[in-house]
């Protein structure tokens, strides 16, 4: 009788704490794709820049001069309305470091920040930037000058 009562109480207690634990795994599981997927486009031109489609969102990248290692360049990204803007630079294969920077609108609304990246030590001159915005991200990927 008692073996019963305990079934009862775990089956109350217990399963529906399971089925919350279930729940926030299929949840973290979906969020952790999300994180994953970059729409990813070509820009044969980034100074001259591309736009792109985030979601629902129409937006313009672009960078002021060809990057190259060491110098200072000025990203910048038309996303009219977005709150979060971040761009990551990395190598495919590679860990470069912590590139990361946060980038702010302008007067104009015009998010941007000036960005530097490091030399890389076995000359590949292959990189990736991530822009997120709003949690959606675009992969542009590029060469640097010599
Ligand atoms: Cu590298």
């Amino acid at each position: 009788m008692e073996d019963i009562l305990k079934t009862q109480q775990w089956v109350s207690q217990g399963l529906p704490l399971v089925l919350v634990a279930m729940i926030g795994l299929v949840l973290w599981l979906g969020n952790v794709q999300q994180e994953h997927a970059a729409t990813r486009i070509d820009c044969p031109d980034l100074v001259k820049g591309c736009s792109a489609m985030l979601g629902e969102q129409a937006i313009e990248v672009g960078i002021d001069v060809p990057v190259r290692p060491l110098k200072a360049f000025n990203i910048r990204l038309k996303a009219p309305g977005a709150r979060r803007v971040e761009a990551r630079f990395t190598m495919e294969g590679m860990d470069m470091g912590f590139n990361l920077y946060t980038l702010h609108p302008d007067a104009a609304g015009v998010f941007r920040v000036n960005a530097t990246l490091p030399v890389c030590v076995t000359g590949r001159r292959d990189w990736v930037m991530t822009l997120e915005v709003d949690g959606q991200r675009l992969a542009v990927p590029f060469v640097t000058e010599l």
